[in-house]
């Protein structure tokens, strides 16, 4: 096959993303609580230590730089900032102060979430993301951390892949709470739709009250490619479009719009929605094949595909023609810009890794030269780190580590995404040595 360069538009940002939780160590909340128990995460291992990276974010970050990283993704954790209710820590208010003058220093771009997965043990127990107070809550929070951290220049993500946390910790049971019931991951669902509008509101009002200009801020999705098991069975096209609206549509069409979904179709105005998105990010991974033989809300799976190589432990298919219009859609459905804030594979082949990148960055020019409006593009992850269920058994990082020493070693694929973004996108060349005789 015959390539040719590929040059991303001059202000595209390049970079990494990651996650308080999966990469600090040293985390009390429900996540946590949720590795004690036994067989809840697949090598038993936990997230006390993780990558030490409450510690060692200067050096990590280092290493960010010199890999030519210029946009960096990470979590603030909510169950530090305030570890009992209405209760702010200070100290570890001034931690994450440090780590965004850290990046800012480095002249790497900080993108900064909310939210990502993980509760205060007190959110917890007031049921979370069920509790019909747990959007002004987080909203509150993200007031407060608006209050200290706006004087910095930061991109705001409210809640990381709400659609996440509402299906593997309300329906399929895989993450906390635990609960498998489909009312519960409705009410989930829209809580948290409530709180990212709480949150831009309020996050919003401290920047006017300070007299700062508008920041970027925007949730964070959890995307898959919907496909019919047969094109040509209506049912399943039907149920891939089924699944399509209600996992990857509804709850951002709802932040876009301001009106609250509910199950008949209609819908309730949520006034603080009102201006919450300024731009969407996307997190994109595989595909899901659907069959309307199978039932897909109790968890049943259709067959991998054989022939396409797989995300180890999570068992994600390679899939990046799935990319391209995914990001399509959002982009005619909802003409706000796009960061593209998580893509990438957990595996030792490192290989692989490249291909993975390398395909996917090629769907990303095809939606850029279709002129849809990306900013970034972010590799998760930087560092190999906790993969919730998965434990430690998944290898997502550009930057391996020796859990035993918390020793860092940049893998090839980072000093080739370093090429990438020194070339400021793909060149013939590089695709030739990273594709050829694939597939
Ligand atoms: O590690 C996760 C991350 O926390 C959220 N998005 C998907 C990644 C890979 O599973």
């Amino acid at each position: 096959m015959g390539y040719r360069n590929l040059e991303f538009p001059d202000d595209f940002l390049w970079g990494s993303a990651a996650s308080a939780h999966q990469t600090e160590g040293g985390n009390h909340n429900s996540w946590s609580e949720w590795e004690k128990i036994p067989g809840k995460i697949k090598d038993g291992s936990n997230a006390d230590i993780a990558c030490d990276h409450y510690n060692r974010y200067k050096d990590d970050f280092d290493l960010a730089k010199e890999l030519g990283h210029q946009i960096h993704r990470f979590s603030i954790e909510w169950s530090r900032i305030e570890p009992n209710q209405g209760r702010w820590n200070d100290s570890e208010l001034g931690h994450y102060e440090s780590v965004i003058k850290t990046l800012l220093e480095r002249n790497i771009k900080p993108m900064m979430t909310l939210h990502h997965f993980a509760n205060p043990i007190w959110f917890r127990d007031m049921d979370a993301w069920l509790n019909p107070e747990s959007p002004e809550l987080f909203g509150k929070y993200a007031r407060k951390a608006a209050e200290v951290f706006s004087k910095y220049n930061l991109i705001w993500n409210t809640i990381n892949e709400p659609m996440v946390v509402a299906t593997l910790g309300h329906l399929f049971g895989e993450f906390p709470p635990g609960y498998k019931d489909f009312n519960k991951t409705i009410t989930a669902t829209m809580n948290m739709l409530k709180a990212h509008g709480q949150a831009a509101m309020n996050i919003r009002e401290v920047y006017d009250e300070k007299g700062l200009e508008q920041p970027l801020i925007a949730p964070v999705l959890s995307v898959s490619y919907f496909m019919p098991a047969n094109a040509d069975n209506k049912e399943d096209v039907e149920l891939a479009n089924y699944l399509d609206n209600l996992y990857n549509q509804e709850w951002i069409r709802g932040a876009v719009t301001g009106i609250i979904p509910d199950l008949d179709g209609n819908g309730e105005r949520y006034t603080p929605l009102e201006n919450s998105v300024d731009f969407i990010g996307l997190n994109y991974y595989s595909r899901q094949v659907v069959s309307s033989e199978l039932d897909y809300l109790a968890g049943e799976m259709a067959p991998r595909n054989p022939n396409l190589e797989r995300c180890e432990g999570l068992d994600w298919e390679v899939y990046p023609q799935g990319y391209y219009p995914i990001i399509k859609s959002y982009w005619d459905n909802y003409r706000k810009p796009i960061f593209l804030t998580e893509n990438g594979i957990g595996t030792l082949d490192d290989m692989l890794k490249q291909r993975y990148i390398v395909s996917h960055l090629q769907q990303v020019y095809r939606a850029i030269e279709d002129k849809v409006d990306i900013r970034g593009y972010l590799v998760w992850s930087l560092t190999d780190n906790f993969e919730w269920t998965q434990g430690y058994s998944s290898h997502f990082g550009l930057v391996e580590i020796d859990y035993k020493t918390q020793e860092r070693h940049s893998r090839n694929s980072a000093f080739m995404y370093r090429d990438i973004i020194r070339n400021n996108g793909l060149t013939e060349e590089l695709q030739q040595r990273i594709l050829s005789n694939w597939r």
